[in-house]
């Protein structure tokens, strides 16, 4: 099984600001904590960073036909792109959201996502622990579905 872990802009500052909303760890932890969560599970992963929403729309483009999930934390593009939810449903595979601070409870327009309506499923407010989450809810879906 082969998954694709794409975080959105500022993500890579992770751990430098806002540590109350986004946790202490920084953006290398992440990475750390998401390929350990795949190599667990016999997932080969691959990750992507962007500021930059045609690059992301890219990346996503490029796993077609070669990446069985994409886990994806959009960030900002979140609640303003529908560039990245077309290219989610254009390339047909199956997609978690996942956001590590709890969009519900912050900003009226953090509440908007415009990549939920695409993906097979949506996590927030559960920091690192929400990637493992998606990877697991993936390797799930896929196996039920015969993929090894
Ligand atoms: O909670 C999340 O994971 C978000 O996707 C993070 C985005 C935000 O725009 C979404 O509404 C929710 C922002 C990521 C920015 O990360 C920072 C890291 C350090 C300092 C400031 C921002």
């Amino acid at each position: 099984m082969k998954f694709l872990i794409i975080n959105g802009p500022n993500l890579n500052f992770l751990g430098i600001r806002e540590p109350g909303i986004y946790g202490k760890q920084d953006f290398t932890a992440l990475i750390a904590y998401v390929e350990t969560v795949c190599a667990e599970n016999g997932i080969d992963c691959e990750t992507y960073q962007s500021n930059h929403e045609g690059d992301i729309v890219d990346r996503i483009q490029a796993a077609y036909g070669n990446t069985d999930g994409i886990v994806i934390n959009p960030a900002a593009y979140t609640h303003t792109s529908v560039a990245i939810p077309d290219a989610i449903k254009a390339v047909s595979i199956p997609t978690v959201e996942v956001h590590l601070s709890d969009i519900s409870a912050r900003e009226a327009f953090r509440k908007i996502s415009y990549v939920s309506p695409v993906a097979v499923k949506t996590i927030y407010g559960k920091g690192f622990t929400g990637y493992q989450e998606a990877i697991l809810y993936l390797k799930t879906l896929l196996a039920d579905n015969g993929r090894k």
